[in-house]
């Protein structure tokens, strides 16, 4: 888990505690890169006002990226980046009916104005919206691009080691 003594630099939102088990890719992205994080459930529709207040005093706590997830009628992403200016990712969670389209549709179809980044459905948006926000927090942070570099590194080297051939 991330470190309670630290500052955190990055929010993560999500709509349900059922998201969480998704979200967890993301949360395990960023323990491995030490970056401290907090974890948040408040959902749009079901508790707007607590979304609300996250949202506006996400800045002045500190965040400097919010990662945000939802599932179906997907509108967190949105509401959290009409009411902040710290970039938000959006990650759709995987539905059970609709596979995630909902959810990717709704959150990738902001209108021009109020940018949310939109990364794939499910873990694999969970983890690379982690990745994304190491990024974004390493343009400013010598040491996390040199983490970066080292993970970079260690992926192409898995990959050489699982060559069939
Ligand atoms: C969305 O509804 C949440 O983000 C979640 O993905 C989905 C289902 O929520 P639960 O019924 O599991 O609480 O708001």
């Amino acid at each position: 888990m991330s470190d309670k003594s630290k500052q955190p630099l990055v929010g993560i939102v999500m709509g349900s505690k059922s998201d969480w088990e998704t979200m967890r890719a993301a949360a395990a992205i960023l323990d491995e890169f030490g970056v401290p994080y907090e974890a948040k459930v408040s959902s749009a529709h079901r508790a707007p006002e607590m979304t609300a207040e996250w949202a506006h005093s996400a800045e002045q706590r500190g965040l400097e990226v919010v990662i945000a997830a939802a599932g179906l009628a997907a509108h967190l992403p949105g509401v959290v980046a009409a009411q902040t200016l710290l970039p938000v990712l959006g990650v759709p969670m995987e539905g059970k009916l609709l596979g995630g389209l909902d959810a990717l549709l709704s959150i990738v179809q902001m209108p021009g104005g109020v940018p949310v980044g939109t990364l794939a459905v499910g873990s694999h948006g969970a983890k690379n919206a982690a990745l994304l926000a190491v990024r974004i927090l390493a343009v400013s942070r010598p040491e996390l691009r040199e983490k970066l570099r080292k993970y970079h590194t260690d992926m192409a080297e898995k990959v050489a080691r699982e060559s069939l051939s």
